[in-house]
């Protein structure tokens, strides 16, 4: 199988509840996503989606993104998409660094890859483990009493676990992760998620403080050293998530007894393969396992459902279901409701071949560019 022709598309997707706000008043409206379409002389097409969360977030940003995927698309027309890992070498070489302009295009050849051998994605990595995963949903930074009616407003469209985003003045921090759990049922699963914006001082503040309450910390700090330093303090769970962009952190963290779990975001590896990768070692080391991505709807949720399904349960943690945050769809009505079935704060994978999407292409309009 060759790779004949790559085309860009570009596609808006605003936030179903309104802005999104993480610590230091970092926002967004929505996911700006650009989706790369690969076709082959085998007749197969393959689909895959990156979608930076503003600028802010991760060192990724729309602009970088288009840029380096319209330079690099030229680059696969011959390739073989069914070796992701030659692929992958070559783009690396191409392109030094810049992962998440390369997530969309090995998403999409990992797409090609499991329709030709005619099975769904999670079989390709590695088999399915049960049927469902389990959901959670952000609740973005407001005031206390408006966090604890957002989440209980998730709670009753059937979700069971709740990330608290934290990361501004300690005080307000821990007013409002008590004010979700007093809302929410006793049993939810809370993740308090500082987005690496507490100074070490601070992280260690709110631990001393909530050390009654039943959560699990996510990235308190930006630099590693601080996330090392806040580890002496806490004895609950502590996942990271922005710290871990390769495999040699995490190696790293794990030798250093830093981490409990991970959160794998497929564009800032660079891809499924390099996810699996990481995932693989991380299971294998019984860490727990959250895999979900920056943005984008269905192409990018069907990516990380197949990376969730094929994570063995034991560690496996919880994800997004990104469709399901915007108001955008890039399939036909229903399509998304009908594959993802989610329901009872849980999603499953779609038992298609591929990602076991199928893309409305009139949806997305004229491209932005075809190679
Ligand atoms: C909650 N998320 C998955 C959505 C944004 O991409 C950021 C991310 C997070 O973990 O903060
Ligand atoms: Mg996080």
């Amino acid at each position: 199988m060759k790779i004949t022709r790559v085309t860009l598309f570009a596609q808006n997707q605003p936030f179903r509840d309104g802005t999104y706000t993480c610590s230091g008043g970092r926002s967004a409206e929505g996911f700006e996503s650009s989706i790369a379409k690969i076709e082959t002389d085998a007749g197969l097409t393959g689909w895959g989606e990156m979608a930076p969360l503003g600028s802010f977030y991760d060192p990724s940003f729309l602009g970088g993104a288009r840029a380096g995927m319209t330079e690099l698309a030229p680059a696969l027309i011959g390739m073989d998409p069914a070796q992701a890992n030659l692929v992958n070498e070559r783009l690396d070489l191409l392109l030094n660094g810049h992962p998440y302009v390369k997530a969309a295009f090995d998403m999409a050849c990992w797409d090609l890859k499991a329709r030709q051998a005619g099975i769904p994605l999670a079989e390709a990595l590695g088999g399915r483990f049960g049927e469902r995963m389990a959901l959670y949903r952000s609740v973005p930074q407001a005031a206390p009493d408006a966090m604890a009616a957002r989440a209980k407003k998730y709670i009753a469209e059937g979700y069971r676990r709740i990330q608290v985003k934290v990361g501004l003045e300690v005080k307000d921090d821990i007013a409002r992760t008590e004010a979700v759990l007093d809302a929410v049922p006793s049993g939810t699963v809370i993740f308090a998620d500082a987005n690496a914006a507490w100074r070490q001082q601070q992280a260690i503040e709110f631990l001393r403080a909530t050390r009654d309450l039943d959560y699990t910390l996510e990235q308190p700090c930006a630099s590693y050293e601080a996330n090392l330093a806040v580890r002496r303090h806490c004895d609950r769970p502590l996942v990271l998530d922005e710290t871990i962009d390769s495999l040699n952190v995490l190696m790293r963290a794990w030798s250093d007894r830093l981490i409990d779990g991970i959160t794998i975001k497929v564009a800032r590896v660079g891809g499924v393969t390099k996810a699996k990768l990481i995932r693989d070692t991380a299971a294998a080391l019984g860490l727990g396992v959250t895999i979900e991505d920056t943005g984008g709807a269905e192409i990018n949720t069907a990516a990380t459902a197949h990376l969730m399904m094929s994570t063995p349960e034991g560690v496996r943690q919880h994800t997004c279901d990104f469709y399901n945050w915007v108001t955008t769809r890039h399939t036909r009505p229903g399509f998304a409701d009908k594959v993802f079935d989610t329901r009872d704060g849980s999603m499953a994978a779609p038992r298609g071949k591929g990602l076991g999407i199928e893309v409305d292409e009139k949806v997305l309009g004229q491209p932005l560019s075809v190679a």
